[in-house]
């Protein structure tokens, strides 16, 4: 689809992402002769890689994101808390140096006291992590943590935080442009996630006023100006049950929820983040933005929840998208699309904005029944009943929710329009069976016609009351 869509396709390699997305040499190549001036390297893939943010600069490219000295001081969590710490960014209790050895370890847990959680320096998303409870768990979390702290990353460096229990995963979007000016566009709740894998975001967050937000939103900014950062880029921060924040990390990139800033904010990021990349200054103040409504995304994934989120594949067969006010849906397949298991699961975005959060909620939920994507199994159900959850609704949600709450979500009925769907479709069937018992053979018995009429008529009419609400 987006191969038919683009004015020129260029070959950059096989299916395999290792062979292609990842080969930079390749997508540089590819802009060097179609003559384009600039790559976008959007999420994932080499978005965050500073080498290749450099290599396209050395090439004479345009890298429509932030400089790769920025990417480099954020990529490093331990230099990137030293850089919060700096500026007054408050970030979790914690080392901002890697451990240098067991006894190191020890005596640093001790300092900030159990529970404590391991992290890899180089890390983020999650891997790499171990929640320590105990002093006696220490010695066997550091090993497994730097073993896969050096697969994932090549670098066993690891350090300690204080672990902060049952907190909201709360994210501040900043747009900085290359003349030294930066706004932050308020925050994005993204709490309700499985294994690190975001499902649901909204923007604004049921727990954050306006002067909390003017908080983190300063404390995001001071951050992302000491890291000399220019574009869009997201600052992410830990919210406990005190309302007290902690910076965790920054993401030097465009995140996959951004639509929900946009819409609430009415402020395009992808068209900012090209116009900041030809150069050009900001023209907003920051005192005149502020969240306007409430927006919601689902990620529409290739996942069955009903088998562990088991990624299926196939071919699409047929594609309804919701429309209306207040409704986005940011698509990457159509009827015929073939999903396969080299990418990433997410086939799509569905996006609602409304006047408050509850109008929000109640729009995404017929905006689901609305979609259909079939031939393969997606989210979308699941999607349905977080919607018709009472403790989303109230907005009780942390990073631990969703996993909480999974087996209470997965064993409800099928909603209410299904199960109409289906009673339809049952009486219809019913109905054509008994005007055709016979299945084409001529009636021999016109006395039994008559009889078998009237039932009919009766039937029908009470099927009709039975169906009408
Ligand atoms: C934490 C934490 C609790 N305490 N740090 C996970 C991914 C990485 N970005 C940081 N993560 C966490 N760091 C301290 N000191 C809990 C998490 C965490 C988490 C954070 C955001 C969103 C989802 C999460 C799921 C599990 C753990």
């Amino acid at each position: 689809m987006h191969v038919r869509e683009a004015d020129e396709a260029i070959y950059i390699g096989a299916s395999p992402s290792a062979e292609s997305y990842l080969v930079g040499d390749r997508i540089i190549e590819a802009a060097r002769k179609t003559g384009a001036e600039a790559i976008h390297p959007g999420y994932g893939f080499l978005s965050e890689r500073e080498w290749f943010a450099r290599a396209v600069r050395d090439a004479g490219l345009i890298f429509v994101g932030p400089p790769a000295e920025a990417i480099a001081a954020m990529g490093s969590k331990t230099a990137a808390r030293q850089l919060a710490i700096s500026v007054g960014t408050p970030v979790v209790p914690g080392t901002t140096s890697p451990l240098e050895s067991l006894a190191d370890a020890v005596e640093s847990a001790d300092r900030f006291g159990y529970p404590i959680l391991l992290k890899a320096a180089s890390g983020g998303g999650g891997k790499g992590m171990r929640i320590v409870r105990d002093k006696s768990e220490l010695g066997g979390a550091l090993e497994s943590a730097r073993r896969e702290a050096k697969g994932a990353f090549g670098d066993d460096a690891v350090y300690i935080e204080k672990y902060v229990e049952q907190p909201r995963h709360v994210e501040i979007q900043v747009l900085g442009d290359a003349h030294g000016a930066m706004v932050h566009l308020g925050e994005r709740e993204c709490s309700v996630q499985r294994r690190h894998q975001k499902m649901i975001e909204e923007a604004p967050s049921v727990v954050v006023t306006p002067e909390l937000r003017a908080r983190m939103g300063a404390a995001a900014v001071a951050a992302a100006k000491a890291a000399g950062y220019v574009n869009a880029g997201t600052c992410e921060f830990l919210l406990d049950k005190n309302g007290d924040f902690y910076f965790l990390e920054m993401n030097t990139r465009i995140q996959v929820e951004h639509p929900v800033t946009e819409l609430v904010t009415g402020i395009d990021l992808v068209q900012w983040q090209l116009r900041i990349a030809a150069g050009e200054r900001l023209p907003f103040v920051q005192e005149n933005i502020a969240p306007k409504g409430w927006a919601i995304e689902c990620r529409i994934t290739s996942e069955d929840p009903a088998n562990g989120f088991l990624p299926s594949t196939g071919t699409v067969q047929y594609l309804h998208v919701p429309a209306g006010p207040g409704i986005r849906w940011d698509g990457g397949i159509e009827a015929g699309s073939e999903i396969s298991l080299f990418y990433d699961p997410m086939v799509g975005k569905l996006i609602v904005h409304a006047p408050t959060r509850d109008a929000a909620v109640a729009r995404m939920h017929r905006a689901l029944l609305e979609l259909t994507v079939s031939g393969i199994e997606t989210s979308r159900d699941f999607h349905l009943r977080v919607m018709e959850d009472a403790e989303f609704r109230r907005g009780e949600i942390d990073i631990q929710w969703l996993e909480r709450r999974l087996p209470s979500l997965l064993a409800v009925k099928p909603p209410l329009e299904t199960l109409r769907v289906a009673a339809i479709a049952a009486a219809l069937l019913a109905e054509r069976d008994r005007l055709a018992p016979r299945a084409g053979r001529p009636s021999t018995d016109p006395v039994e016609d008559g009889r078998r009429e009237q039932l009919t008529e009766w039937t029908r009419l009470a099927r009709l009351e039975a169906l009408r609400d």
